[in-house]
């Protein structure tokens, strides 16, 4: 089966002011749209038609780059979008923050190292925090999009936050100004939903 873009949860302009109305029209609509159609175009008639964006993601070494930057797009765009809510923000509760607490020593020191991790990825890529095979907690970031699933990436593990710094995801309102884009996430990060990665990563 093909796969589709999936639905927002929320309306275009529920993130604003943080993140504006056309950004996430066209973040959503046409560059999102793109990987998914993309993809299909570049696994079409090959058995990667029945696995899931998850498992491709996994043996991505298997493929050809087409798949890799699309299905790529796919997956880090479908968990991006869940990982923001409208009146969100605030700060992790329960084991979450107890696991950051351990990871980072507290919050303000985990944010500091993923807006690092966000500014100085150059070019376009993603920042991260992941649950590790030995299910501590991580801070990485990647290239264009690759991701944390796949078997070449430099830092490994589940993903469970993630931040796109592709220009396309801020440039029409904060232009070249990524330190305030990153500021800016906090205000609409869906702690509970990546409180529900933690857990299933577990
Ligand atoms: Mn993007």
């Amino acid at each position: 089966m093909a796969f589709e873009l999936p639905a927002l949860a929320y309306a275009p302009t529920a993130l604003e002011p943080h993140i504006d109305a056309k950004t996430m029209e066209i973040h959503h609509g046409k560059h999102h749209q793109a990987y998914v159609t993309n993809l299909n175009a570049a696994i079409a008639g090959t058995d990667a038609e029945k696995l899931s964006i998850e498992e491709i993601c996994k043996n991505i070494s298997k493929y050809p780059m087409p798949v890799r930057n699309n299905g790529g797009g796919h997956y880090n765009h479908s968990l991006f979008w869940t990982l923001m809510a409208p009146n969100a923000g605030g700060n992790p509760t329960g084991d979450l923050a107890a696991a950051i607490d351990k990871a980072f020593g507290n919050l303000d020191e985990f944010k500091k190292q993923f807006a690092t991790a966000a500014a100085t990825r150059f070019g376009s890529g993603w920042a991260w925090l992941c649950v590790k095979e030995d299910k501590s907690l991580c801070v990485c970031s990647t290239p264009n999009q690759d991701n944390p699933l796949m078997d070449i990436a430099e830092c490994k593990g589940t993903p469970i936050l993630a931040l796109d710094v592709w220009e396309h995801a801020y440039y029409l309102h904060y232009q070249n100004r990524r330190p305030d884009y990153v500021g800016a996430f906090w205000n609409v990060i869906n702690w509970t939903k990546v409180a529900e990665l933690y857990k299933n990563a577990m």
